[in-house]
């Protein structure tokens, strides 16, 4: 009996050692994962709905990993325990939030209803935050701008050699060819983004870092009503949030179709094929357009996208994500 067992062992052994080679040789031609994109989110979030929309694809993709959200334009303290409310409530309260520049805002806060219901807190200056960041990643963070430009602005006048360490500057901003009016023969428009702060613009297209920029020709993608049922009853943390969050924009707004410009620059940092860019030499002019001139090139821009390739990645992403806040967040909120 004990020889049998011995034999098996024995045996038992050899296979391991047969198996051992062939398993190292799966790992070694395994392609490497890229590590993920380290991003930091400058937002107004709690105005428009679509910044929400934007926030939460990034928490649905494992491609970047979100290293700190700044709060931009208006009422920022209010925007940051706005992040801190929807971070809680979908487990994510490791991301660090920071309080960008307090400014006059003539645009409603529409969420501030479910931003208030947060928990009051200090967060550290985002101006500050951003160039600590950068200086402990040099060449490493893409800065994502779904805002109004004033922290960025800040941030080039508080230390330009830093900024300019960023890996680059995925911006929802401007309007090169269309406008807010999407028929051909409507032409560009001042776009908010880019004219609610045209000098931290300026700053920005000057400043020589890569800038990636998808304006309103490719940005205008309208959330049709189907994918919002699909997506507000989903009944995951991160759509009960969404479905509020709209439902507040809507009411103040009185609107019905949010559109997703935001979600076009996270998108673009995730798959870049959903918006290929073109270079072109933009600058703001004095009546706030973002005009294509001759020059070097200092934008890549996003001229067009495929609406609905853009919507089927968009929801594919949406409606797998499962994050959930924890217990102690369920008590808080
Ligand atoms: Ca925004």
């Amino acid at each position: 009996m004990a020889s049998k067992r011995l034999a098996l062992v024995v045996c038992i052994s050899c296979v391991c050692f047969w198996l051992l080679p062939s398993e190292t040789l799966i790992a070694q031609t395994k392609p490497p994962v890229p590590a993920p994109e380290k991003v930091i989110i400058d937002t107004d979030i709690g105005d428009d709905v679509d910044d929400a929309f934007a926030v939460g694809l990034a928490f649905a993709s494992n491609e970047v990993k979100i290293i700190g959200f700044t709060s931009a334009w208006g009422d920022t303290p209010l925007r940051s325990q706005m992040l801190d409310r929807l971070l809680c409530a979908t487990g994510r309260s490791d991301i660090p939030v920071a309080t960008g520049i307090i400014t006059e805002s003539k645009t409603s806060f529409s969420q501030s209803a479910w931003a208030k219901a947060g928990i009051e807190r200090q967060h550290p200056d985002a101006v500050t935050f951003l160039l600590d960041q950068v200086k402990k990643n040099p060449g490493q963070i893409t800065l994502v701008s779904i805002a109004p430009l004033t922290n960025i602005g800040a941030a080039i006048d508080q230390d330009a050699q830093t900024f300019s360490k960023l890996k680059r500057v995925v911006v929802m901003g401007g309007s090169i060819r269309k406008g807010y009016d999407t028929r051909a023969s409507a032409g560009p428009d001042p776009q908010y983004n880019i004219y609610s702060d045209i000098s931290a613009a300026r700053k920005l297209f000057l400043s020589g870092v890569p800038i990636y920029l998808m304006p309103l020709d490719s940005t205008i993608i309208p959330l049709g009503e189907v994918m919002r049922e699909q997506l507000f009853t989903a009944s995951t943390p991160l759509t009960d949030a969404l479905t509020l969050l709209y439902q507040q924009w809507s009411q103040s707004y009185r609107l019905v179709t949010p559109t997703l410009f935001d979600a076009v620059p996270v998108a673009y940092v995730i798959r870049p094929e959903l918006c290929p860019t073109t270079p072109l030499f933009i600058s703001v002019d004095n009546k706030r357009y973002t005009r294509e001139a001759s020059g070097p090139a200092n934008v890549q821009a996003c001229l067009r996208s495929d609406t609905q390739q853009f919507l089927q990645f968009y929801m594919s992403r949406l409606l797998t994500q499962r994050p959930a806040g924890t217990e102690e967040c369920r008590r808080k909120y």
